[in-house]
């Protein structure tokens, strides 16, 4: 190590790492209050403290990272970089405390200043730049690929506004609200001002027909992009890595030309418009709609990290053609794929070269991941929107369509049916640009989510490619969670209660999660499935308190609490759950008080938010509250049956419910929920699962056995049958299903006030019924009692909770981060060494 200047001791003392001591974690606390935070003790909150305990575990995080960072760069090897739209980070300082292994010391330390560790814990917001699974899948494998000390890199956007804050009017709409997370400042990112780049919208490109297939692109827009960086602390491990978010901004603070013409409102609108690229997290899942504003999202973000992945590995010296050599871009679903043309681009127009060895470098750098077969979730773009925002890359991938569909025409001759289903270039009015297949054909490797989930990616949508390209192109890994989030922080009376009885360090089996498996025969022992139990108990009761103090409502804790929390969705099929609800009311009513008082009490959780613009989602959550406004008010019932819709439903929020569940519903129709990750975490927390046969409800079933899954309703290549009876040969819900029929019924006449406003809904089961709860209603039914009988023997439902929980190791996102880093990345662990 070379010293840049002074004398080397010096520098060395002061570089040796923080000392993590209770009275040194106390002093950089008190010391930060005073200085970073321009505060003093006497008049110190609960948000102040926050803030001085996250900048002191921030201090601790940042000399990780620099090592991390500078071992990375002395070492240069292959690296992984994973481009993702969305990060569901959720709060920071529990976590990293728990990673760093200084958490104990801390609520020493903040104890002694007068804090608790919950209240100051309770202070921080959610980071919540995601919409759902996708994003909280990023977020998990970035803690996993820490964990396992490999050398990747998140790239982003920092959204001014997360997710919409959902409120809940009296008549019980959802409605929006802006998010402003960044409002208290950010402790956990560090603005680098310093680096930046260019990114152009908009303008020409003039081809310059010189033979070399070269164009320059000019005029336009240009706007900046600036890298925030954000730490994450691998568990048990120095390894730090990083999360580059991008921040857009003008790239002069007014534009000269309009600024001399006197045209000083336009200078500014156009500083507005750079500025607004990074404004806003689109709120949509499972849609895509063609806004120029994403769009610019999408562009902005890929050639802002290409940028800095190309000058990073331009550092290392090496020949352009040994690009993939050294990075492996994996594309977070379709929003990346413009990195596709955007490498092309800057391969030919800026690097010189021929198209093939472009092409070659290109489709041996990227990989990618499909979450979804659901056709209107296919990202599907306007050929004018992209001609006119990025009128080169319109170019480029024309230019790959005509290659690729030369190469699908030698193939398969005279198949014009096949080279227009093949076709990156969808006709119509406008004609529009498949994304889905431009990211396929661009990659190395293209992969679902799940077992069931990959094979129709295969079999269906990408079908023809897979005639095309080989099978071996394709390939599934199946999501995980980190159990460090999902178990460790969520459960912490669990993890210690698991590590007592293992007799393990919390270090191993947190890593090695198939190490669960030691709990099984403890299934057998009393004593243990009592404490198991008691735990359970006692995170109702955090739950129940949790409501108590948010929300004023009294929620009982002797109770089967039974939880569905997702974003809304016809597909997810809250609606089933709903209407499930109230048939077990309308029987409740019907019984004698001695019937009930035989019956399984039960509380029902829902939370959930629904697309701004999803009239239908909207419309269950509706339904759900005013039912519940209902029956928990009913004196028959309401010993037996409670209802709560839980509003703003969040990573912080799943923290809480999650421990706390018995039964939690996965239920969407057969081949439509690619993978679902929340399953996992609740089995995970010892709570069963009801569900379908899908998605990896089935791997979980395959695992812990399905006599501890509660599994119901039509298989997969049942379903478009059914469809298609519903449409040709429909039977009158009547007769078909009288139960629903008669649920429904009493929601029209107006049981839950004004019936009326849920016709839309209703009928959508009624007629056509797409999502197949007609056919489902009374398995699902069936599959409710089965439930409920479980339940009432104790010992036996503790006995399944238990074999869940053991059984879930696979299911750890270190298990998935490890197959994409060795069968699709290449690359390799890079510890860092210990600190002297
Ligand atoms: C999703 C799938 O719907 C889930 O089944 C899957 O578990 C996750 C992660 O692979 O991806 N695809 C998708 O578009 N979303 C998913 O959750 N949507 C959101 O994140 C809102």
């Amino acid at each position: 190590e070379q010293w840049p200047k002074g004398d080397e001791k010096v520098w060395r003392a002061g570089t040796r790492g923080l000392d993590t001591d209770v009275p040194s974690i106390t002093k950089t606390f008190v010391n930060h209050v005073q200085t970073s935070l321009a505060r003093q003790a006497y008049n110190l909150d609960n948000l102040g403290a926050y803030q001085a305990a996250a900048l002191s575990v921030r201090d601790n995080l940042l000399v990780n990272w620099n090592e991390t960072q500078m071992n990375y760069t002395r070492k240069a090897p292959k690296r992984a970089y994973y481009l993702s739209l969305e990060f569901l980070m959720g709060r920071t300082l529990d976590n990293a405390m728990l990673n760093l292994g200084l958490k104990d010391k801390y609520v020493e330390g903040v104890k002694k200043l007068g804090f608790s560790i919950e209240d100051i814990l309770e202070q921080e917001r959610d980071a919540a730049l995601g919409n759902g699974g996708l994003g909280r899948l990023a977020a998990c494998y970035l803690d996993s690929s820490a964990s396992q000390e490999l050398p990747v890199w998140g790239y982003g956007l920092r959204y001014k506004y997360g997710i919409f804050q959902q409120l809940i009017s009296p008549e019980g709409n959802q409605l929006e609200a802006p998010d402003p997370w960044l409002d208290n400042q950010n402790p956990w990112e560090l603005p680098r001002l310093d680096v930046s780049y260019e990114v152009r919208f908009y303008g020409s490109a003039d081809r310059l027909n010189d033979g070399s297939g070269r164009s320059n692109w000019h005029g336009g827009q240009e706007v900046l992009a600036v890298a925030y960086d954000v730490m994450i602390p691998g568990y048990n491990t120095p390894t730090t890595n990083n999360l580059r978010l991008w921040e857009s901004k003008p790239k002069r603070g007014f534009d000269l030309n309009s600024f001399n013409a006197g045209d000083y409102e336009h200078a500014v609108e156009s500083s507005n418009s750079a500025a607004a690229i990074t404004s806003v997290l689109y709120p949509n899942d499972h849609t895509s709609f063609g806004k120029e504003l994403r769009l610019k999202q999408q562009y902005f973000w890929t050639a802002a990290s290409l940028q800095d992945i190309i000058r990073r590995f331009k550092n290392l010296g090496k020949p352009i053609t040994e690009f993939p050599d050294y990075a492996a871009i994996q594309l977070n679903d379709t929003h990346p794929t413009l990195a596709i043309p955007e490498l092309m681009r800057v391969l030919i127009d800026d690097e010189d070269l021929d198209w093939g060895t472009a092409w070659q470098i290109v489709t041996n750098t990227f990989f990618y991941t499909n979450h979804t077969v659901l056709p209107e979730a296919l990202e599907k773009w306007p050929v004018p929107l992209i001609e006119h925002v990025l009128p080169r890359h319109m170019q480029i991938i024309y230019d790959i369509n005509l290659f690729f569909l030369q190469a699908v025409e030698k193939k398969f001759p005279d198949d014009r049916d096949r080279l227009s289903r093949m076709s990156l270039i969808e006709e119509g009015q406008p004609k529009q640009v498949r994304m889905a297949h431009l990211a396929c054909i661009g990659s190395r490797k293209v992969n679902g989510v799940a077992e069931l989930h990959s094979d129709l990616v295969q079999t269906t949508i990408l079908k023809d490619f897979v005639e095309f390209e080989g099978v071996s192109k394709f390939g599934n890994v199946t999501n995980g969670i980190t159990p460090r989030r999902w178990l460790d922080q969520c459960n912490p009376e669990l993890s210690a209660l698991i590590s007592k009885t293992l007799k393990l360090d919390k270090n191993v089996w947190l890593k090695d999660l198939t190490k669960l498996e030691g709990l099984l025969p403890f299934a057998e022992d009393k004593k243990f499935r009592t404490e198991w139990a008691a735990i359970k108990q006692r995170n109702k009761e955090r739950l129940a308190h949790h409501v108590q103090t948010t929300l004023g409502l009294t929620v009982r804790t002797d109770a089967m609490y039974d939880v569905q929390i997702k974003r809304l969705h016809e597909y997810k099929r809250q609606t089933l759950n709903i209407l499930g609800v109230i048939h077990r009311y309308l029987t409740l009513k019907a019984m004698t008080t001695a019937e009930r008082a035989k019956t399984n009490r039960r509380v029902v959780f829902f939370a959930g938010k629904a697309a701004p613009a999803y009239y239908i989602a909207k419309l269950t959550i509706r339904l759900i509250v005013n039912v519940a406004r209902v029956i928990n008010a009913d004196p028959d019932t309401k010993d037996f049956l409670q209802l709560y819709f839980l509003p703003d439903y969040s990573v912080s929020l799943a923290e809480v419910l999650i421990p706390a569940s018995d039964i939690s519903q996965h239920i969407s129709t057969a081949g439509t929920e690619a993978s679902g990750t929340s399953n996992m975490k609740f089995c995970l927390n010892g709570g069963l699962l009801l569900g379908t046969v899908d998605g990896a409800n089935i791997e979980i079933a395959e695992e812990v056995g399905e006599s501890n899954v509660f599994f119901f309703g039509h298989l997969t290549p049942a379903v478009e049958d059914l469809r298609h009876q519903h449409l040709y040969h429909p039977v009158p819900i009547e007769e078909k299903c009288p139960a629903l029929a008669n649920v429904l019924n009493e929601v029209s006449k107006g049981l839950f006030g004004d019936g009326g406003v849920y016709e839309p809904l209703l009928n959508t089961v009624r007629h056509g019924d797409y999502y197949l709860l007609t056919d489902d209603f009374d398995s699902y039914i069936a599959a409710l009692a089965m439930v409920d009988e479980a339940y009432l023997d104790t010992e036996e439902w503790i006995k399944k909770s238990i074999r869940t929980t053991a059984k879930m190791g696979k299911f750890s996102s270190d298990r998935a981060i490890l197959e994409y880093a060795e069968s699709y990345w290449n690359i390799e662990a890079i510890p860092v060494a210990a600190a002297k």
